[in-house]
């Protein structure tokens, strides 16, 4: 037990150093759960995906045709704003920037924003630059196992920072939507759930923008 305590903050101590830990936050090795709401069932029946707004051709995939799409993965550590920090965290899935680098999904020149849809009518709201970047994801397994239904199975918007990467901007991880339904491009924001409850819309997690 105090064995434990004493290796958490050793390994804490760690991350500091390296400057991977953001102000406020203490590491965990577990995988806490948080969100509002019950956990939706996955039908993959009537699944669907939904890409709409500012494209130049509206998409529906079922959950076949997702599964087809080009696969990647990315490392990253993950901030929640309840202040705990998990690092090293293997995501897989579908990279947002490869689809419309493949042309599967074509952005109008309008589009800046983007909302993430997901089951009973949740939403997450980032800039454009965040979700083509490569530490946005839509993600279908979390390390080599798929997503666990209290994690977002079977698929999950997913942000956090890559080591050394300064260059991109990481939100806390309330702006990966579970259970998620469909990506809306937008010209102008538009707030999320969370957002909508105070908490910071840009949510960057080095400038520690958790409220409003
Ligand atoms: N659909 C949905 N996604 C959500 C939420 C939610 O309430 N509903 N909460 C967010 C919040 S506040 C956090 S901190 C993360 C938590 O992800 P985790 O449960 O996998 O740790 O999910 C985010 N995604
Ligand atoms: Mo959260």
């Amino acid at each position: 037990m105090f064995d434990s305590v004493f290796r958490r903050r050793e390994e804490e101590d760690q991350f500091r150093s390296q400057g991977r830990l953001p102000p406020g936050q203490s590491l965990t090795n577990k995988f806490p759960v948080l969100h509002y709401g019950p956990v939706p069932s996955f039908k993959p029946q009537s699944w669907d995906f939904k890409v709409w707004g500012e494209v130049e051709q509206p998409l529906t995939l079922d959950w076949e045709a997702f599964n087809r799409l080009p696969r990647a993965k990315v490392t990253m550590d993950i901030h929640c704003v309840t202040t705990w920090s998990k690092f090293d965290t293997l995501w897989e899935g579908v990279s947002v920037r490869q689809l419309v680098d493949a042309g599967l999904i074509k952005l109008r020149p309008e589009a800046h924003y983007v909302v993430q849809h997901a089951e009973y009518g949740f939403t997450a709201n980032l800039p454009l630059e965040v979700v083509l970047a490569e530490n946005f994801l839509l993600a279908t397994h979390f390390n080599g196992e798929p997503i666990s239904p209290d994690h977002g199975y079977p698929l999950r918007g997913v942000v956090g920072a890559i080591p050394g990467r300064d260059d991109l901007k990481a939100p806390y991880l309330w702006k990966g939507a579970k259970w998620l339904r469909g990506l809306e491009f937008r010209r102008e924001d538009k707030l999320g759930f969370w957002e909508l409850a105070g908490y910071h819309n840009e949510a960057d997690v080095w400038k520690e923008q958790r409220f409003a």
